[in-house]
């Protein structure tokens, strides 16, 4: 997949209501407004009161919510209790609101046509139709009232054909469209007052971005699967097999990492730790007063706290990492702890991101932080190319706090990388176990063993699964196979020196403003800045 492709905005069909009762109309719109304008996502606003009804015949938020879930019953509809969370009752507001954090999306307003029928009575309509596409779902019953209503005919003008509905939420607003043929006879009105037995099994995630337990927010960029299937195949398909490191990170991944971590032979962790807790006060004054965290690839986000506690001012810490479950574990953790607000970002840092900064405190300026050496598992233009995108994404007069491994004794390092209990060659077999899993790829995992060396021409420790005996890796149905010893190269671990490493970063928009190590010097902080 070339990552140079201009990132398309992701398109949101936004149905907002009482949902008092939720029901099939809701959804019906809902599978309608996917497949005919080719949304991505159908988000469900569900209000915790409309002004314009009595609230006294409000079934409780939360089983609204819960119900709408059930109803919903599809990957793409996303129930959201933003509305309640920002305490927002009108959708102008909602609106403004949403697309204020969401830079990135093309939102279009749904409604169905009893809601046309009374959209003058709204608060700001003519800002609602300026700012957002409309469509129109027709329901029995409305559909003459709604096509005469006052805000029909003032629109009038701007209304399209359905048949170019697939092009209208890229269509600047003022625009809507009626589709005449969605028909069904379930209302809210109408089944109000039957009883409605629930059983609340499903879950997932709210929205796109969602304040979630003591996290400021959570945004799921969705680093998917397909990309996991499509990788694993083009990886497979090379001379010399090979597969991104980024998925050894599982929540199996990621727990295995932490106890790597811990190892007697695995020094980076706590040679690190102790560079910045022996530098932490020259650190901590060269970043100065009110910068906001940015944490590539935060895992357990267990090196943030003497960061915080040393900053003067710190405005907040923002933790990003591709494993969803393990961050959110630990991101909400460390929000207990911390006393700032903390959010979580799950995305890939190979890709672009672009930080929703008017959800935060504002903040003099922005701090990158990447600590682990995780640099180290980019090849040298691929490191280059993300230190050009956190640039860009951390904006100008940022900083960047980065932790580098330094080249040392080829013993020391292959010993950190085959430690004598199997952790690595557990973290590195999980690869094959992912693939069997996830991906349904057929494999034997007894045929294929660990094998991690350095290899002094590169400056780096290379890990790769070794096959012990021929053997095939079979995904959607085609064979790739392996002759004895062959490999898939799963990581390289670059080693780096100080100067090395300065290279790189004239390369990029940063300068090296000032760098420490410890007394071996095993292991160096970088402060990096790009104004
Ligand atoms: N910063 C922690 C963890 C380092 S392990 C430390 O210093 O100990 C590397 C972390 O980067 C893991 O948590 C992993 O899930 C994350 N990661 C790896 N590839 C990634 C990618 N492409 N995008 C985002 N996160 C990634
Ligand atoms: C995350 N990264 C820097 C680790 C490393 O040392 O390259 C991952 C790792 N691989 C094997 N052990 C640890």
């Amino acid at each position: 997949m070339p990552s140079s492709q201009k990132t398309e905005r992701r398109r949101i069909g936004l149905l907002g209501g009482s949902f008092n009762p939720p029901h099939q109309g809701h959804r019906e719109i809902s599978l309608a407004a996917l497949e005919r304008m080719g949304l991505d996502a159908v988000w469900w606003l569900v209000t915790p009161g409309n002004p314009l009804k009595d609230p006294k015949i409000y079934a409780a938020y939360e089983d609204r919510l819960r119900l709408a879930r059930v109803v919903a019953n599809h990957p793409d509809i996303v129930v959201s209790d933003f509305e309640r969370r920002r305490g927002l009752q009108y959708t102008a507001e909602t609106l403004d609101a949403l697309q204020a954090i969401n830079p990135n999306a093309a939102f279009v307003w749904l409604m169905g046509a009893d809601g046309l029928a009374n959209f003058h009575r709204w608060k700001d309509w003519r800002h609602i139709a300026e700012t957002v596409p409309i469509a129109v779902f027709n329901r029995p019953g409305h559909s003459n009232d709604a096509l005469v209503s006052e805000a029909a005919k003032e629109l009038g003008v701007f209304r399209i054909d359905p048949e170019d509905a697939m092009s209208l939420s890229e269509t600047d607003p003022p625009v809507w469209v009626f589709f005449a043929d969605t028909e069904n006879p379930l209302s809210s009105t109408a089944i109000r007052s039957r009883k409605i037995s629930h059983s609340l099994t499903i879950d997932r995630p709210d929205d796109l971005i969602a304040p979630c337990g003591a996290l400021a927010f959570f945004l799921d960029l969705h680093p998917d699967l397909g990309d996991f299937r499509a990788d694993v195949i083009e990886g497979l398909s090379l001379p010399q097999k090979t597969i991104s490191p980024k998925y050894f990170y599982d929540d199996a991944g990621s727990k295995l990492f932490d106890q790597i971590t811990g190892l007697d032979e695995y020094y980076p962790t706590r040679t690190e730790k102790k560079v910045f807790l022996e530098n932490a006060a020259e650190i901590t004054a060269a970043i100065g007063p009110r910068a906001a965290i940015f944490e590539y690839g935060s895992g357990s986000s267990e090196k943030i706290e003497w960061l915080v506690n040393g900053l003067k001012e710190p405005a907040a810490y923002v933790a990003m990492d591709i494993s969803r479950d393990h961050l959110l574990e630990n991101a909400s953790a460390i929000a207990e702890v911390l006393p700032i607000p903390v959010a979580a970002i799950c995305a890939d840092f190979h890709s672009p991101i672009e930080l929703p900064k008017s959800v935060l405190p504002p903040a003099d300026h922005w701090l990158g932080y990447f600590p682990g050496s995780t640099l180290g598992n980019m090849t040298l233009s691929a490191a280059k190319s993300f230190l050009e995108r956190a640039s860009a994404t951390l904006g100008p007069g940022a900083q960047f706090l980065i932790g580098v491994d330094l080249v040392k004794d080829k013993a020391v390092l292959e010993a950190a990388y085959n430690d004598a209990r199997g952790v690595t060659a557990a973290f590195n077999m999980n690869l094959l176990a992912r693939m069997k899993s996830e991906l349904g790829a057929k494999l034997n995992i007894d045929d294929f063993e660990h094998y991690a060396f350095y290899n002094d021409i590169e400056d780096r420790i290379e890990m790769h699964l070794r096959a012990k005996r021929a053997t095939v890796i079979e995904v959607d149905g085609e064979p790739y196979g392996f002759v004895p010893g062959e490999t898939l190269h799963t990581e390289n671990s670059h080693k780096f020196t100080l100067e090395k490493l300065k290279a790189l970063v004239n390369q990029t928009p940063w300068r090296l403003e000032k760098s420490w190590t410890d007394e071996k010097a095993w292991f160096g902080a970088c402060l990096l800045s790009n104004s």
